[in-house]
């Protein structure tokens, strides 16, 4: 084993994925839906896996131990890291250590950069020689979202059918500088902590009489959206983009009990959105299991977005972020 340090970074699907393949391993985390994303710029976690040298995994995340259930889905991680790449017995102890490179308060998730980059890293510290596709099913495996973040630009993820889950893997759909746009991310005020992804998911495939609805029909915006994408057209892309993210929303609220991850200034910051357009400006909105909301624009209308979002009551701060590089990784002396 040696050391290796890898980045990756976010993404935000303009396609959501929303929900697991039932009846398979719950261990591969199989998607129902295919999603499209895109990779952002300046939002980057950084890891570092190193030979532990007290014979003990030691894992750091943001200058803190990790400890408990977010320790052990790192293990597990790291073991399947190891096994795919063709390691035998026990595992070597490893060091991690993972820091979030994300402007204060961005207000997003951190386990898709998260477990893109721990697989990039695992898999050079082991001396693996697996190859992206194969990085981005592992990183499926830790976080489904991750597994788009192996690639840079617009990324897409199909569901499949396999039961062994090798025909879902992310592929790149166009690089980062394909096309001048920027995503405007509009955090709102928090309130008590959301119901987490899988746990949602589960309970909205479970209790929601519109999952159905919502898989039946994803497959025609993951191929409409990677069209538009290729086009660069994105007053096709966005109508598009803004149905996937409130039928995924419409299916959460009509789960039992409910998920409702809008706020109050989630809200008035998508009626924003809805009147710059109004006004003639390509902007539309996207929304994860999250209150805050994430807008698509063009690169020259970016600022005068932002400004305007600014300025809607609750906004707590808004950053812009341009598509971003698929992640990398180095081999440490
Ligand atoms: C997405 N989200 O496509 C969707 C939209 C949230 C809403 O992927 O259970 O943390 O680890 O596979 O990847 C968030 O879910 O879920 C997510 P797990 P993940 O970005």
């Amino acid at each position: 084993m040696r050391s290796a340090r890898a980045t990756a970074c976010s993404n935000i699907a303009l396609v959501k994925y929303w929900g697991k393949r039932p009846d398979t391993d719950p261990d591969l985390n199989l998607p129902d839906v295919g999603s499209l994303s895109l990779t952002l710029a300046d939002l980057a976690t950084v890891t570092t896996v190193t030979p532990s040298d007290d014979g003990q995994d030691r894992f750091e995340l943001d200058g803190r131990p990790l400890e408990g259930r977010p320790a052990e889905r790192v293990a597990r991680h790291l073991d399947r890291v190891y096994r795919a790449g063709g390691g035998a017995g026990r595992r070597p102890p490893c060091r991690v250590v993972s820091v979030n490179h994300f402007p204060t308060a961005a207000g997003l998730a951190s386990s898709a950069s998260g477990f893109a980059a721990l697989s990039c890293a695992a898999a050079a510290a082991f001396e693996t020689d697996l190859d992206a596709a194969a990085l981005s099913a592992l990183a499926r495996q830790g976080s489904g979202s991750a597994a788009r973040s192996i690639f840079g630009g617009f990324v897409r993820l199909d569901r499949g059918t396999r039961p062994d889950g090798r025909d879902c893997v992310a592929r790149p759909v166009a690089a980062p500088d394909h096309w001048d746009v920027r995503l405007v991310v509009v955090q709102t005020t928090t309130g008590p902590k959301a119901v987490g992804s899988t746990e949602g998911m589960e309970r909205c495939r479970t209790t929601s009489p519109y999952y159905p609805a919502w898989v039946e029909t994803s497959q025609a915006d993951l191929d409409a959206a990677t069209e538009a994408v290729r086009a660069r057209d994105l007053d096709r892309l966005g109508p598009i983009m803004e149905h996937s993210c409130f039928k995924m929303h419409a299916a959460m609220m009509a789960s039992r009990p409910p998920l409702l991850y809008f706020r109050g200034p989630t809200v008035e910051a998508v009626r924003t959105v809805f009147d710059l357009r109004q006004n003639g400006l390509a902007a539309y909105v996207t929304i994860d299991a999250g209150p805050h909301v994430k807008v698509l624009t063009h690169a020259r209308d970016a600022a005068a977005v932002a400004e305007h979002l600014r300025r809607v009551p609750g906004v707590a701060a808004v950053s812009v972020h341009a598509p971003g590089p698929a992640a990398r990784v180095e081999v440490l002396p």
